[in-house]
């Protein structure tokens, strides 16, 4: 296999300096990355496979279906439509058993927690209340780990119920929301439920129908979306804090020369957690320093990485697409792995160096990695041993090591959908109304999520393009995800990017002290956004669904079958969508009715465009359409910010507490 070298010449899609850096070094000329084996691999993808006409549901197959072509209908006699639809389901299936699986792992720990099992504590107590009040728990003069107890068994039973009654957490959702789930009868029951249903009715012989196949699938998809991961989101805030606007760094200058580097990869923040508060105790510093290091640095990678980014501010040195890169710098002593989202390749890049591969969960080894399985009820103990593990390569780390220190880009994160309240409503009273008035006088137009994965088959600054032109458009950016660690890089989580904005979103930021760009967590955060549309519904004047706000979202790069499931929640929930590919092309009225169809159930459906900068046209076209609708879509006033308004926006900002400050414009 060609390994690209000096500079990586070939990799015209490498946008990214430091991953371009470290493949340049002597120390990483060996290391084989995912750039060289899709470049390796010299064949375009299969055309079955991307047009999602390809189907193995059985064994009189696999069947390739040519839509419009009779004799090229599977053997049982589906047609494109059929098992394009039946793909996109299974696909929705897999990523909603990934976030409910995620999800299953935090309730335990919860719930753990509650009953004194673990080292950590129920530290939001008015989150605790808050969501007890939605599943009916009395929270008047009990113990906070008596309410936590009950909560968590309550949701814990949610996702094996056998009940046809709706989850708890839909009727967060707007009204009218609520009425049109019932009226096409998608109210998720049980999450587990909703997945076995996907794949029942996705076997072969059963669902034939693309319609009713994907209101099962939206089913499924809001089982995600409003059912396990906004427990998973909400419970986990509980456990270990809800998050505030902090400053942090992202990128791979955050790897430490002169310390124990440790990287934390994957989904889960449990263990993570404990990595953190154990790496701080005095006998791993001791033996930290025995081994001739300073101290010991823990990074994040992926979605562990903004976990405990968005709650402790430690580092995000690596979103998906450089999780080699990480590696190949040769200066990490272990890598700490646990759910989703870690390629197998990540052991073989780890064979060069002196670095463990670590897996930490029962569900998902490797081979050649090292396996330490996390004990919930011994944490400090699981988290300990694996610190011992790290420290002990320390002496093993290669002179030529290579952190490329300059790419450290500075952050502000931690915009939970609370914060939001705080930050433009004031500690007093916050709320989402200057939010709804900044954007119904256009000063912002509207709001965008950019979500999701990287990905090595599309350019790596995909995610920077579409959020400069919708800033410079005025409109507010939501992250999360990996798209969010790719954001960060591009210097856009800073207040100073307000520079950056159109005139009116700048002036806000200015003002505020905000970034345009605002980090909202994980992939199983999304919820959060869902949980700030409501919000904007319910403070009024936006109209009365989230169907009708100015707001969109795009996983441009997404390569994970949960951005599809995100996808689907996303437009069952009202908002439109916009993606670089699904695979449905090759099912002409599937597709239609994906990305035109849908509209007509859920008031909103899926778009594809493969350009970034077409994909931020549809959305700013889409967001002015909603404000034209709403019958607000006024030219932005040019409002100068008088000493009340500023103090209005101001007041009690979250951001403010963390000491940033944006830069002035001069008006
Ligand atoms: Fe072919 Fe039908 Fe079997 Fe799919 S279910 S593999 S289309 S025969
Ligand atoms: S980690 S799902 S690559 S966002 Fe959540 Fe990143 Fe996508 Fe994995």
């Amino acid at each position: 296999m060609a390994v690209k070298r000096n500079g990586c010449e070939g990799c015209a899609d490498i946008t990214c300096v430091s991953t371009k850096e470290v493949l340049s070094q002597d120390i990483a000329k060996n290391v084989v990355t995912a750039y060289d084996r899709i470049a390796s691999r010299g064949m375009a993808a299969c055309l079955f496979g991307s047009g999602g006409t390809c189907c193995k549901n059985c064994n009189m197959g696999p069947c390739q279906i040519i839509d419009g072509v009779e004799e090229m209908i599977g053997v049982c006699g589906a047609t494109a439509d059929t098992v394009a639809s039946r793909n996109i389901a299974r696909t929705i299936a897999s990523g909603t058993a990934a976030h409910t699986d995620h999800a299953r792992e935090m309730i335990k720990g919860f719930i753990a927690t509650a009953k004194g099992e673990t080292e950590n504590e129920i530290k939001d107590v008015e989150k605790l209340h808050k969501i007890a009040a939605i599943y009916d728990i009395e929270v008047e003069g009990r113990d906070k780990n008596e309410i936590a107890l009950e909560l968590g068994e309550k949701a814990l039973a949610e996702f094996g119920s056998q009940t046809d009654d709706p989850i708890t957490m839909l009727k967060r959702a707007p009204e009218k929301r609520q009425k049109i789930w019932k009226k096409l009868g998608v109210e998720p029951r049980g999450f587990d439920r909703e997945v076995t249903e996907m794949m029942h009715r996705t076997h072969m012989g059963v669902d034939q129908e693309y319609h009713n196949i994907m209101l099962q699938a939206s089913r499924c998809a809001l089982a995600d979306g409003w059912g396990s991961s906004m427990l998973s989101t909400e419970l986990t805030d509980i456990m270990f804090g809800t998050p505030v606007p902090r400053r942090a760094t992202v990128d791979l200058g955050c790897l430490k020369p002169d310390q124990v580097n440790i990287t934390v990869h994957g989904h889960e923040p449990l263990l993570a957690e404990a990595l953190c508060i154990a790496a701080q105790e005095e006998d791993m510093q001791t033996l930290a320093k025995k081994a001739g290091a300073k101290g010991i640095n823990l990074a994040g990678v992926c979605c562990t990485g903004n976990e405990i980014l968005m709650r402790r501010g430690i580092p995000v040195a690596a979103g998906f697409v450089q999780q080699e890169m990480v590696l190949a710098t040769g200066a990490v002593e272990a890598m700490v792995v646990d759910v989703q989202c870690v390629m197998q390749s990540v052991a073989q890049v780890a064979k060069n160096f002196h670095t463990d591969i670590i897996t930490t969960n029962y569900r998902a080894k490797m081979p050649d990695g090292v396996h330490i399985q996390f004990e919930e009820e011994d944490a400090m103990g699981s988290a300990k041993e694996i610190l011992k593990k790290a420290i002990s390569n320390y002496k093993k780390r290669s002179p030529a090591a290579f952190i490329p220190v300059s790419n450290k880009l500075d952050v502000v994160v931690g915009f939970s959908h609370e914060t939001i309240n705080y930050m433009l409503g004031g500690s007093f009273r916050a709320s989402y109304r200057p939010l709804n008035d900044n954007i119904i006088n256009g000063r912002i137009r509207g709001v965008a999520a950019i979500v999701g994965c990287d990905n090595y088959k599309y350019s790596d600054d995909a995610h920077e393009i579409i959020a400069r032109e919708l800033i410079k458009n005025n409109i507010l950016v939501l992250a999360t995800g990996c798209a969010a660690t790719s954001l960060g890089k591009a210097g856009l989580l800073r207040p100073e990017a307000a520079e950056f904005c159109g005139d009116s979103l700048g002036e806000v930021c200015a003002t505020v002290g905000m970034p345009p760009v605002l980090h909202m967590g994980s992939c199983v955060d999304n919820s959060r956004i869902l949980i700030a549309a409501t919000e904007m519904v319910r403070e009024g004047g936006l109209g009365e669904d989230i169907s009708d706000l100015p707001a969109i979202g795009t996983a441009p790069l997404y390569m994970s079958e949960k951005a599809v499931a995100i996808g689907q929640y996303f437009v069952a929930s009202g908002a439109q969508v916009v993606f670089q590919s699904l695979a449905v092309s090759g099912a002409k009225e599937f597709d239609k009715y994906m990305t035109e169809g849908m509209m007509e159930t859920y008031g909103a459906h899926w778009n594809i465009a493969e350009d970034p900068k077409e994909i931020a046209r549809i959305m700013i076209e889409k967001i002015e359409q909603k404000r034209e609708a709403l019958g607000i879509n006024k030219k932005s006033e040019r409002v100068l910010f008088d000493m009340d308004m500023r103090r209005d926006l101001g007041s009690g900002s979250g951001v403010g507490d963390v000491g940033c400050t944006g830069p002035q414009h001069n008006s």
